[in-house]
């Protein structure tokens, strides 16, 4: 019989609308691009796999610079070569290109859902099987004013959507930040919880003086309030035991994550498959919580439905996911690019159960999204 190889990869970028403007801490955005990756395998088999970050201001990567490294450095690498050895390719991927997370996560999962439909089996069942079918999701509220995100919690809450949220924070001074934070908190206490995300915005002493507030208005964690190089001070934070500090961006690699254990910095842990490089760092990151006694929370890079399969064929597999996630990408897209979107249901997305991803994309949607 003859050699299975990958014969051909290919890019291109996808912009879609989202629902409303989403306020993050440096830029509002009123839309969401993707770098939309194809790997067809020589027995005709073709792997998706979807690149995507929060923004530049998250850790610098984008959708151009994915797209350029996985064009110039990824592909040359990965043409001709055998997609069961995908772990040494990967390794071989690492050895030359440094960094560029997000883009060697792409890549991973164009493989994993070409093997998972060559082998007939869904993701999960590569990464090492699932340890729950479905998984709790909040919804980060960004309206860009408390009034707007109080009204917006609570109407999900009604509907049934979701039960919890996050409140993006840090566009305005750490303390006036702190303050609309509580007030959305003591706004939805009797329907719900919080946690705030300032994505590394604040500065260590605001932020102390904010927790026993922050207790008593039961916000449920505080992420990465400082920025992501001060773990000494994530550490501090720690240490006061009144909210739980969350990681986001100190916590990318699996060797940030090891400090981060060490240095008792933090309670939990936001993964993020494109941060970490890929599923199975992703998978190694929660092992090294596990070890230490560190929860974990499925985050996201705001993904469609493609990359949040990704996601949730992760997150399910790992047993400390005690916080759950905000998995509502594709909920927030205007859009999606797939025949079948993923659903959020009674605040539980399912895990997809088709081999691959579980995930059919809409050629004609994904032509119609294509930037020129
Ligand atoms: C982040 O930093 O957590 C996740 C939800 C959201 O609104 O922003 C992202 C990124
Ligand atoms: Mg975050």
């Amino acid at each position: 019989m003859e050699k299975v190889t990958i014969k051909n990869i290919t890019t291109q970028i996808l912009d879609i609308p989202i629902k409303r403007p989403h306020q993050f801490s440096a830029v509002k955005v009123s839309s969401k691009s993707f770098v939309l990756l194809k790997i067809e395998l020589s027995n005709g088999i073709v792997g998706i796999g979807e690149g995507t970050t929060p923004g530049a201001f998250w850790n610098g990567e984008t959708v151009e610079t994915m797209q350029t490294i996985i064009d110039r450095y990824v592909s040359p690498l990965l043409l001709g070569q055998d997609p069961v050895l995908t772990e040494a390719l990967l390794q071989k991927i690492n050895r030359q290109i440094r960094n560029n997370y997000f883009a060697k996560a792409t890549v991973e999962m164009a493989l994993f859902d070409a093997l998972g439909k060559w082998y007939n089996t869904p993701v999960h069942q590569l990464l090492g099987t699932l340890h729950k079918d479905k998984i709790p999701v909040r919804w980060a509220l960004a309206s860009g004013t408390p009034e707007g995100d109080i009204e917006e919690a609570k109407e999900y809450v009604e509907s049934g959507t979701y039960a919890n949220f996050k409140t993006k924070s840090g566009k305005e001074a750490p303390d006036d930040d702190a303050k609309r934070s509580i007030r959305i908190a003591e706004g939805i206490k009797s329907h719900s919880t919080i946690g705030i995300d300032p994505n590394g915005s604040w500065d260590r002493l605001t932020t102390m003086k904010w927790m026993d507030a922050f207790f008593d208005a039961g916000i449920d964690f505080l992420e990465q309030p400082l920025q992501p190089q001060d773990v000494e001070g994530m550490a501090r934070l720690a240490a006061m035991k009144k909210v739980p500090i969350m990681a986001d961006e100190s916590a990318s690699s699996v060797e940030d994550a090891m400090r981060l254990a060490k240095e008792n910095a933090a309670d939990i842990f936001s993964l993020k498959i494109h941060k970490a490089g890929g599923m199975k760092n992703t998978i190694k990151v929660a092992g090294i919580a596990e070890a230490a006694g560190i929860s974990c929370f499925g985050g996201t890079s705001l993904e469609s439905s493609i990359g949040t399969a990704a996601c949730v064929h992760a997150f399910a597999s790992i047993p400390n996911l005690d916080y759950g996630s905000e998995l509502f990408g594709p909920n927030w897209l205007l859009d999606d690019p797939v025949t079948e979107p993923l659903t959020i249901k009674d605040g539980y997305i399912h895990v997809p159960d088709k081999p691959g991803l579980g995930i059919e994309l809409d050629e004609e949607k994904a032509a119609a999204y294509t930037r020129q």
